[in-house]
């Protein structure tokens, strides 16, 4: 299986997040992509694709507060990480404000996604290792890893959150798809609801996207991945949503992965593309499920046996000293 990474996505490194009240360390370091890197190696360095298809995905508006949040808050004179302190909800209108903490709230879901002086070129390079993924797949692969860090899936179309910049995933699907791959599917299994996988693609019927996550009545993103968001419009019945109650083993996660599978087929998928996030493990220390080392590979190829060409890219997981080993369980999966 072809692997994918870019050394300048470790160049993003948050030092500390709000959480529950107070701040405590950033628990998406860079020390993840090092634990996968020596586990499942050898990684091949992403093809540039430039920036269209990010901007396929993404609003330009966002695009360019990214790629100047950094120094647009050194120029304001602050110290450490960029992070916003105020979230329009009410009324987000496209004003040209200039001030950094303005542009952070304006274009930011939550208080735990701080910027760093690489996090633009940590971000890119991850969506460019998820286009390659794709491309691998295009050349015949049946299965593909992009390491994507800092992860996607709770980015929006002009919004970050949820340690998220870049939707590597939706920029991987929205690829394939432009490239006659599709019908496309996404399947997310990260622990956490893929909001902004869901928002990119709610009223696209082009797209399938199914989600298996923690209920959000107990769990963040909150705001999503409820069991009735189905998709709108012409979308309507193309967006799953599988939410799981806390403590969720290995036996009651496998009947919502047949589920999901089976949609995917029924809906006519031919090419898949999965959001893999291995925070669903027993030890994740920011989770609840209770998923053991080797479920990650019996999910890898029931995944893998749906038969379908499939670009994997990586979401959260946690448990650093445990993520190599999750990795490469998972990978294994897919061996022939
Ligand atoms: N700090 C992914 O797994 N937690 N993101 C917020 C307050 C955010 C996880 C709790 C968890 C985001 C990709
Ligand atoms: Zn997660």
């Amino acid at each position: 299986m072809k692997l994918f990474f870019d050394s300048r996505q470790a160049a993003h490194a948050p030092t500390r997040e709000f959480h529950n009240g107070g701040w405590t360390p950033h628990a998406e370091t860079p020390d993840r992509t090092a634990q996968v890197v020596a586990a499942v190696g050898p990684f091949i360095p992403p093809h540039d694709h430039g920036i269209a298809p990010i901007a396929a995905v993404h609003d330009a508006r966002y695009l360019t507060f990214l790629q100047e949040a950094w120094a647009t808050w050194v120029a304001a004179g602050r110290e450490g990480d960029a992070i916003g302190y105020t979230f329009p909800v009410v009324h987000r209108r496209p004003l040209d404000l200039t001030r950094i903490d303005a542009r952070l709230g304006a274009f930011s879901m939550d208080a735990s996604t701080p910027i760093s002086a690489g996090s633009w070129d940590a971000a890119y390079w991850g969506a460019q290792s998820a286009l390659s993924a794709v491309d691998a797949l295009a050349d015949g692969a049946r299965a593909s890893f992009a390491l994507c860090r800092p992860p996607g899936h709770h980015a929006g179309p002009d919004y970050l959150g949820g340690y998220c910049f870049l939707n590597n995933a939706a920029i991987a699907a929205r690829h394939a798809a432009a490239q006659g791959m599709g019908p496309v599917a996404m399947l997310d299994v990260d622990y956490h609801h893929g909001n902004g996988t869901q928002d990119i693609f709610l009223d696209d019927d082009q797209v399938f996207f199914a989600s298996i996550h923690a209920d959000p009545r107990t769990d963040y993103p909150f705001y999503w991945g409820h069991a009735d968001e189905r998709g709108e419009g012409m979308a309507h019945g193309t967006t799953l949503n599988l939410p799981l109650p806390r403590g969720t083993d290995w036996t009651a996660y496998r009947p919502a992965l047949d589920t999901a599978l089976a949609a995917i087929a029924d809906w006519g998928a031919k090419m898949l593309v999965v959001s893999f996030g291995a925070d669903t493990y027993v030890d994740d220390p920011i989770s609840g499920f209770a998923l053991q080392t080797q479920d990650f590979t019996t999910m890898g190829r029931r995944i893998a046996d749906a038969g379908l060409p499939c670009a994997i890219v990586m979401e959260g997981g946690y448990a650093v000293d445990a993520l190599g080993v999750n990795v490469a369980a998972f990978l294994a999966g897919f061996a022939d």
